[in-house]
């Protein structure tokens, strides 16, 4: 088996969405397993990427999170924003699946499948594991009375009750897929896990208790619709590898806001890096061929916590209203400022990205000089890697190279030669400062635009 940045290719679909059969394997095509994950702090355009190399998958797997994810995909005239389903819903002939290390508001799942369907798109094959855990109604509550509370020190999540899901997961007192088809433990799990929130409810928040009886009807209400797409998907996606089928895994969220190598506490509650394509999917990391990292032409984050090159002038409204910048599950405007090198050999480092695709260098067009950061001052030290403390990641004001910008359309371009000279420079220089190649680069949300590298 051949390993390294070649394996599996980078080719954007042909074709609309509803669209024809998949392309054609050519010989010698190689049936790898790749992770793709967000370099930055989410939103980098993992949708449109993960759309793009899905049509050449026989599997596309969601690892982390769950419906605090949201995934813009742009197909001819035809705009997706998908919120928990993974982004390879989209493509047919593709095997979905959830892992389990998601967490599943069952509502949101069959709403988004049922949206979905009345738009024609086949979403039969959807896998769910077993294994994966479920946002009860009392965790959406908990995550929006916790940030409130919280005031000047919240976290600025998303609301979905992703935190205190993954929280019950650690805790040992989650409810699981399977819960579902066992009435008996499911309603002596949820004795288990509402004492204590009734509790934090009741006593702290001055909230109504809530019962098992509610909760449990709620929830069973979903279980037949469910029982045909849960698996044991550990199993089914190591058996695809071994049939040499191909399989994608799709990040949800990015480096910086994963548990372990985020910003934390800014952070999200589960494994956003590539390392939790494994423990979020059962599949070894012997197995993984590949690892994308996509990465924005320029860096934005929504919610709180520290951001060196963040704009809070002109500039900053500039690129938000150039990139459309708002959220695609909550609406909320994302911060802007521009490209961090350091972020990004971070990211290189930490996931072992093997390349990375640079996305919406159109949006930076029109611009005399682009700042690029480079390295940190931290208090007057410089450091070329991000600071060991959150600390001095908090004090880090960025080191700027400047480098020219162009006037062009460039959302026409399909292969690197039409780029402006400009362009071109922009992308190498980050190349050489990013710590991975750039294998492709986004000039526009559509799956076409796209140019190619190498
Ligand atoms: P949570 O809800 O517990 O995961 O929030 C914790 C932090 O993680 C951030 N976070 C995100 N950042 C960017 N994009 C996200 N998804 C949506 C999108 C965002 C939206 O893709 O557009 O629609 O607002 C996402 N999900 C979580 C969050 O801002 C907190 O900083
Ligand atoms: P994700 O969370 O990483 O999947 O990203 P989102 O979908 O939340 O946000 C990325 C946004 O950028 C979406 O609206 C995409 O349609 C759009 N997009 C992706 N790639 C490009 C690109 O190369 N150029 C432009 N202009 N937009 C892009
Ligand atoms: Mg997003």
């Amino acid at each position: 088996q051949e390993h390294g940045p070649a394996a599996g290719g980078w080719r954007p679909s042909r074709g609309d969405a509803q669209r024809e059969q998949q392309p054609e394997r050519e010989a010698g095509d190689l049936m790898p397993a790749i992770v793709l994950v967000g370099a930055q702090w989410g939103d980098e355009g993992k949708g449109k990427a993960t759309d793009a190399l899905g049509a050449r998958a026989d599997y596309v797997v969601k690892f982390n999170g769950g419906n605090n994810a949201g995934h813009t995909v742009v197909v001819g005239s035809e705009k997706y924003a998908l919120h928990l389903l993974p982004s390879g819903i989209l493509t047919p002939g593709v095997t979905p699946v959830i892992g389990n290390g998601v967490v599943v508001d069952l509502s949101v799942l069959f709403e988004e499948l049922e949206g979905l369907t009345a738009r024609g798109v086949d979403c039969s094959r959807l896998l769910v594991s077993a294994n994966a855990h479920v946002i009860a109604p009392y965790h959406r509550t908990i995550d929006k009375v916790t940030e409130r509370f919280l005031g000047k020190r919240r976290i600025g999540t998303t609301g979905r009750g992703i935190g205190p899901t993954y929280a019950d997961k650690i805790n040992r007192v989650g409810i699981r897929i399977q819960d579902l088809f066992d009435e008996g433990i499911l309603r002596q799990k949820l004795e288990g896990a509402l004492d204590q929130k009734n509790h934090l409810l009741v006593k702290v928040y001055n909230r109504r208790a809530i019962t098992v009886d509610e909760v449990a009807e709620e929830l069973l209400a979903y279980a037949e619709r469910l029982r045909p797409m849960v698996r044991d998907t550990a199993l089914e996606l190591t058996s695809a590898l071994d049939r040499g089928e191909m399989v994608l895994f799709e990040a949800g969220q990015a480096t910086l806001l994963d548990i372990d190598h985020g910003t934390y506490p800014f952070v999200t509650s589960s494994s956003a890096v590539s390392a939790g394509a494994c423990t979020g999917s059962g599949v070894p990391p012997n197995r993984i061929d590949r690892i994308i990292a996509v990465v924005k032409a320029y860096t934005t984050r929504v919610g709180e916590g520290p951001f060196p090159t963040e704009l809070l002038d002109a500039d900053g409204e500039k690129l938000r209203a150039d990139g459309g910048e708002y959220g695609t599950t909550t609406g909320r405007p994302r911060r802007c400022g521009w490209y961090d090198a350091p972020i990004a050999r971070y990211a290189a480092r930490i996931n072992g990205v093997t390349d990375f695709v640079l996305t919406k260098l159109d949006t930076l067009t029109g611009w005399e000089r682009i700042p690029v950061c480079v390295a940190y001052d931290v208090d007057g030290v410089r450091h070329d890697e991000m600071p060991m403390t959150q600390t001095d990641f908090h004090h880090a004001k960025p080191v700027y190279e400047f480098l020219d910008g162009w006037t062009e359309d460039i959302t026409g371009a399909r292969s690197f030669d039409e780029l402006p000279k400009a362009a071109q420079r922009y992308v190498e220089r980050l190349e050489e400062i990013s710590g991975a190649r750039i294998s492709a680069v986004g000039v526009g949300p559509d799956r076409e635009q796209t140019v190619v590298r190498h």
